[in-house]
């Protein structure tokens, strides 16, 4: 009788993938991995660095970007695909749409719709104006009262290049365009002109 348990209890083994001989003790599948422990310590600080002005790595490889930057910037300009005023980098694609298109197709290539802030970066946006002989619209949209101007952030405008007698859409035009002489006219936002980026 008591081979029916014996054989019961091989046939259970077998069943489970048991390796195991008479008298040992049987040893099962490995077990599913435990979790993973706690992040150790951080390490000690490592030695100081060089200071950049005398790693020369890092020096030539700034002077590399800047060569690049460079010999592009000067590719572009030559081919008058871009003006450079300052800080200010400005461009267009030839494209007429409405303004709030100009705005979205400035922000997707990295910049914004042109602003000029002084008259050298309007002269700047008047010679794509000319180029194209398109008015554009500038990055300028009329403020709580007819007529008051404001830049993007909603705070007045500190230049204004107007065309005479205008603005005068007293709050029916809330855009500005930009003539091919470089004067402001304020119109409807849904007129399609020139896109001309900032950057
Ligand atoms: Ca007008």
């Amino acid at each position: 009788m008591w081979l029916c348990p014996l054989a019961l209890t091989l046939i259970l083994m077998a069943a489970s993938g048991a390796a195991c001989e008479v008298k040992d003790v049987c040893v099962g599948s490995p077990g599913v991995p435990g979790e993973r422990g706690e992040k150790g310590e951080a390490g000690e600080r490592g030695p100081p660095g060089l200071p950049a002005h005398l790693d020369e790595e890092l020096q030539a490889t700034l002077h590399d970007f800047r060569h690049q930057i460079l010999q592009t910037r000067g590719a572009l300009s030559l081919q008058g695909s871009i003006m450079t005023v300052g800080e200010k980098v400005f461009s267009s694609n030839g494209q007429s749409i409405t303004f709030d298109a100009i705005q979205e197709a400035c922000a997707r290539a990295g910049g914004r719709i042109a602003v000029p802030r002084n008259p050298e970066e309007n002269e700047a946006i008047a010679s794509f104006v000319k180029k194209y002989n398109t008015y554009a619209y500038v990055g300028l949209t009329e403020g709580p009262s007819p007529g008051d101007s404001r830049y993007s952030d909603g705070t007045p405008v500190n230049y204004t290049n107007w065309y005479r007698g205008e603005p005068a859409g007293r709050g029916k035009e809330q855009c500005v365009e930009m003539y091919t002489d470089g004067q402001w006219n304020d119109r409807n936002c849904l007129y399609s002109r020139l896109t001309i980026c900032e950057f």
